[in-house]
């Protein structure tokens, strides 16, 4: 989708610190990054969010998440561990519309959810 900022990042069109692509996912640095590791891995192909039935006609989410542990073994948080996130609809935050899976570790990352 040309318009959408994901797929151009995933085309090279645009822009953003890469840390790893392959024919079925790229993964990029977070533009905010919440924690010293903050990567986003999403699907090459435009898929819009988890609830897109694109998401399961393939094994895209398998490949997104051993992206995601490959990344996590780089970064050196293996044995120190990580945070996997994805976000749905407004009460999630979700803000760009293509698939994505949030890696985030590097410090204690605290509660999963921020208390009431
Ligand atoms: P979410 O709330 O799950 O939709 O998170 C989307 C994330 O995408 C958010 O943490 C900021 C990041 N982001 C948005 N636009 C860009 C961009 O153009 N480049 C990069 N590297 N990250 C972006």
């Amino acid at each position: 989708m040309s318009n959408c900022i994901f797929c151009r990042i995933a085309s090279g069109d645009l822009p953003a610190n890469v840390v790893y692509q392959n024919a079925d996912v790229t993964a990029f640095r977070d533009i905010h990054p919440a924690a010293p590791v903050h990567v986003l891995i999403i699907p090459n192909q435009h898929i819009d969010n988890i609830c897109d039935e694109r998401a399961y006609s393939s094994d895209i989410l398998g490949r997104m998440f051993q992206a995601a542990n490959q990344i996590a073994a780089v970064e050196g948080l293996a044995e120190s561990g990580y945070r996997l996130l994805l976000n749905y609809g407004p009460d999630a935050s979700l803000s760009v519309p293509h698939l994505h899976l949030h890696l985030l570790g590097g410090r204690h990352l605290g509660p999963m959810v921020m208390p009431a």
